[in-house]
């Protein structure tokens, strides 16, 4: 399975037999106070050069999340996107929980993006999937809906069928889809990883889709989040995740490390690469 994303003027393909896509997440306020007051400033001079490392760093999609406190997302977002791709010629994941905004983005997008996101909430599905299909986007699905976060992987797969279903109704097609496991934090529940990874599992074998996960969501309120977020990387991919959302200037070299050891990296040219372009010391 196939998914295709394109920049200005390139291509990236997510599939299982592929070097994993890293998803840059750092444009994203999120724990980032400066940021976040240079949004409600309407100063988006950070993103060039935020867009500019993680490429550097090997990001191929760049999430773009401008969602601060009393920001007018309808309004940055696709101002985001433009400054995104004027400086790197790759797709983008456009990440607001605002359709509206959503839309404005996939306005400003050059290429095929991915859109962050939709999830099994009747609601949610009504106002993104018609836009994804309109735009002919592709879109993450969160494995949630109307009763929340299922406990199970088999509950979570049951929702990521159902998203098919109702994406296929509107002419998208499997490939187009990117679920996500969903990543809760270990530190409120230590069986939280071991979820994740098990209903990775179950889509990939069942459903035979690609996947994004947030990882870094795992370590919260833990010491020493670097190891945790490492480790649970090598995890997901091993589970099928091919297109996690992750720090590129902090996991870069551990992704190509993942890459190789899995037999995605001939003569190891990818780390090698990953491994020189590390700023020196
Ligand atoms: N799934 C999907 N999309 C997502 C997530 C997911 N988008 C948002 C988030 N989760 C992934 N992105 C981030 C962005 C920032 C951080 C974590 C995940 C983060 N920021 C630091 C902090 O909070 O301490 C600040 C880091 C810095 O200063 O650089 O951790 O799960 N589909």
């Amino acid at each position: 399975m196939q998914t295709v994303l394109r920049g200005p003027s390139s291509e990236i393909i997510i599939s299982p037999d592929t070097p994993i896509v890293m998803i840059g997440e750092r444009i994203n306020p999120t724990g980032r106070k400066a940021f976040s007051a240079e949004l409600q400033a309407g100063d988006l001079s950070r993103i060039p050069r935020d867009a500019q490392a993680q490429a550097d760093a090997g990001a191929t999609v760049l999430d773009v999340n401008v969602g601060a406190a009393s920001v007018d997302e309808v309004a940055l977002l696709p101002q985001a996107v433009r400054l995104v791709q004027d400086t790197v010629d790759l797709p983008v994941c456009i990440d607001s929980a605002n359709p509206a905004a959503l839309e404005a983005g996939l306005k400003a997008v050059r290429g095929r993006a991915l859109v962050n996101s939709v999830n099994g909430e009747t609601a949610k599905l009504k106002a993104v999937l018609p836009i994804v299909a309109e735009y002919g986007a592709a879109v993450i699905a969160l494995c949630m809906d109307d009763n929340g976060i299922p406990a199970t992987p088999e509950a979570r797969l049951a929702v990521a069928e159902a998203i098919l279903e109702q994406a296929h109704a509107l002419g998208i097609p499997p490939e187009d889809i990117v679920f996500d496991p969903l990543v809760m934090a270990v530190g409120a529940d230590h069986t939280a990883g071991a979820t994740t990874l098990a209903t990775a599992r179950l889509i990939r074998s069942t459903l035979g889709s690609n996947m994004t996960a947030g990882a870094s969501n795992a370590s919260h309120g833990m010491p020493d989040r670097e190891v945790l977020n490492t480790v649970f990387l090598a995890l997901l991919a091993q589970a099928g995740v091919n297109a996690p959302i992750c720090n590129p200037l902090k996991n870069g070299l551990a992704i190509r490390a993942i890459d190789l050891m899995m037999g995605h990296d001939e003569w190891g040219m990818g780390y090698i690469q990953a491994y020189r372009a590390l700023p020196k010391e």
